[in-house]
């Protein structure tokens, strides 16, 4: 009685679990991995996985023999090597995402030097730029107005907070640390923009228009 609610319930029931729980490792921690190596690596390591699993799929259909205490012998060691390289990577923190995407704009079409990494840091801010000066949480000054053509666009930031200056509709970019200056040359058509801080919860108070003609 004892042994047959063993095999009819309780097996069944551990087997489905250590399943669940198993496939959940493995998701999680593929997921983390992938997040954290270099996306170059990351294709590469997809693929070694697949290939992994497919081998070990290959070698017990050659050899249905094969004992299934090693299978799962196997599988365990192969769960721990995962969980580690997991937590490992989980510990290292996920690359930028957004790495590839500034690249891109760094040396794709229309090359304008564009504010791809939040412009330069400055000691000084450069003259002639279209200045925008910040505090924690304000413009406290911004142009009405800018040249419509090459502008140096700077961020003069008096605050304790690290703020940035976003052009929605055009590729400026600036970040200046708390008390830190940044610049950045752009290019600007004619038009109205919004600008604003994209630190988030910041832009409720840091928005604005500027007109560039
Ligand atoms: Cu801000």
């Amino acid at each position: 009685m004892d042994n047959d609610f063993r095999r009819n319930v309780l097996t069944p029931i551990l087997m489905l679990v250590g399943l669940v729980v198993g496939v959940a490792i493995v998701a999680i921690s593929i997921s983390r991995v992938l997040l954290t190596v270099p996306e170059t690596v990351a294709t590469f390591t997809a693929l070694a996985l697949a290939a992994y699993v497919l081998a070990i799929a290959v070698l017990v259909g050659a050899r249905p023999r094969i004992s299934s205490q090693a299978l799962g012998a196997g599988l365990v060691v192969g769960l721990i090597a995962l969980m580690s390289a997991g937590v490992i990577s989980a510990q290292a923190g996920m690359r930028d995402l957004h790495e590839g995407e500034a690249a891109e704009g760094e040396g794709g079409e229309g090359a304008e030097g564009e504010g791809d990494e939040g412009g330069e840091a400055v000691e000084e801010i450069p003259e002639g730029a279209a200045t925008w000066v910040s505090v924690d949480n304000e413009f406290t000054a911004a142009p009405e107005s800018i040249p419509a053509g090459e502008a140096t666009i700077a961020l003069d930031n008096q605050g304790n907070l690290l703020h940035t200056l976003v052009f929605e509709g055009a590729d400026v970019f600036v970040e200046a640390d708390a008390g830190a200056q940044a610049a950045t040359t752009v290019t600007l058509e004619p038009g109205t923009y919004t600008f604003f801080c994209d630190v988030p919860g910041h832009r409720a108070t840091m928005e604005g228009e500027v007109t560039v003609e």
